[in-house]
């Protein structure tokens, strides 16, 4: 049906600043509500003091313990995004603008593309004239690796999980209890509860709006929530030598990218060594990263990642998905194949049933039907 080569560039970067719509959450047993003020109550706030770094904690201590929430059910789940974008519209009586509706980490694929090229294919469906875009989930397969490099992998996400636990407070500190500041390191780790901020962004005349997990407050939460008050936590490996130094810059400009599109300000990286102990921490602001990436001078093979370009990419791409027909209730592939030099985009008649079934919930659809199309 079309195709765009990952070399088309927009002319502009004009991105509109982020604005959070609305937020929703799932809770420790797994359970997703579409309350925004439950979520904000439930919401981690950063506090990670020097003294607590200062011990070194093991980061894969109480990995036996991990209550991890089996991988069917922590894929991205549009009925839980749409059952809480349809209250959002409730409350304020009227349909979300939009061109495009999906998750952060689908356009993070799309923004890294240029100076990251892996292979993904999503699907795009019209619905109420806007395009939902959802991950093909079924193609989420891993590369066979050893039985110690599926340890040291486990240990590595277990790891994250620790170092989010050490890193925050369940609620605003003045508002804990003692015992939860100082005994974190203590506390069964567990990746159930998720905290989702929606926002609408935009590059050009394309309007966007993203649902992203977000790990914590930064310093406050104000009334009408600002995504720039929210940080990112990570965990990497500390870097001794230049191929690591070039490792630890893709990371960081994913990371970039990945807070950038939610207008998330902060990131925290959580260095560990071999033995996966936590030496140092280190705060970023998402602003700074494309400067860092630009000016770093290291031996490298290839060239300086400019996020300049990618997001000039970024724009292009959504001005051609923006095209796409969205009156006719249809359903397309947009798929980048291993080595490919551009994007395809194909009609799936057949998907089309399905596709709808996976992402609309019944009451959405309802609802939205009933919206007159002028509001
Ligand atoms: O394949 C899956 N199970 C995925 C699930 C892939 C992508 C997303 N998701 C889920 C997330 O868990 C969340 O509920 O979708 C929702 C929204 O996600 P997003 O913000 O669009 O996702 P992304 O930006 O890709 O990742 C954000 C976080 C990750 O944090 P880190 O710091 O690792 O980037 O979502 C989690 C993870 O905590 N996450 C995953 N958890 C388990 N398996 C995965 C995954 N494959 N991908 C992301
Ligand atoms: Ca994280």
């Amino acid at each position: 049906m079309g195709s765009i080569a990952i070399t088309a560039r927009a002319d502009t970067t004009a991105l509109k600043q982020p604005k959070e719509l609305f937020v929703f959450d799932r809770d420790e047993n797994g359970k997703w509500g579409t309350d925004a003020e439950e979520a904000r109550r439930r919401v981690p706030y950063y506090y990670l003091p020097d003294l607590l770094l200062e011990q070194k904690p093991d980061l894969a201590a109480g990995i036996g313990t991990f209550r991890k929430i089996p991988e069917e059910l922590n894929r991205a789940d549009f009925h839980a995004f749409l059952a809480a974008l349809q209250r959002h519209e409730q409350q304020i009586g009227a349909r979300t603008k939009a061109d495009i509706v999906t998750f952060r980490g689908i356009m993070t694929k799309l923004v890294t593309l240029p100076y990251d090229p892996q292979p993904f294919c999503l699907y795009i469906v019209p619905f109420d004239g806007q395009l939902f875009i959802k991950i093909d989930d079924s193609l989420q397969t891993r590369n066979p690796v050893s039985e110690k490099q599926q340890l040291h992998m486990d240990t590595c996400e277990y790891g994250g999980y620790k170092f989010e636990t050490l890193a925050t407070l369940p609620k605003k500190w003045g508002e804990c209890l003692r015992t939860e500041i100082e005994q974190r390191h203590e506390k069964t780790v567990s990746n159930y509860s998720q905290y989702i901020s929606v926002v609408r962004s935009g590059v050009g005349k394309v309007k966007t709006v993203l649902a992203g997990e977000v790990d914590c407050v930064w310093d406050y939460l104000p009334e009408s929530g600002q995504p720039k008050h929210y940080a990112e936590l990570k965990t990497s490996r500390i870097v001794t030598n230049p191929n690591q130094a070039v490792t630890f810059e893709k990371k960081l400009f994913k990371t970039w990218a990945q807070c950038f599109l939610l207008g998330i300000s902060k990131v925290v990286y959580g260095f560990r060594n071999d033995d996966y102990l936590l030496e140092n921490v280190e705060v970023f602001t998402t602003d700074e990263i494309p400067v860092l990436l630009k000016e770093n001078k290291i031996p490298r093979k290839s060239a300086p990642i400019l996020c300049t370009q990618s997001l000039k990419w970024y724009g292009a791409v959504l001005e051609w998905l923006s095209k796409i027909d969205r009156l006719e209730e249809k359903a397309f592939r947009l798929e980048f194949k291993q080595g490919d030099s551009k994007l395809t985009l194909s009609e799936v008649p057949e998907q089309n049933e399905t596709l709808r079934k996976e992402i609309f919930p019944e009451g959405f659809v309802a609802w939205r039907r009933n919206l007159p199309t002028d509001v």
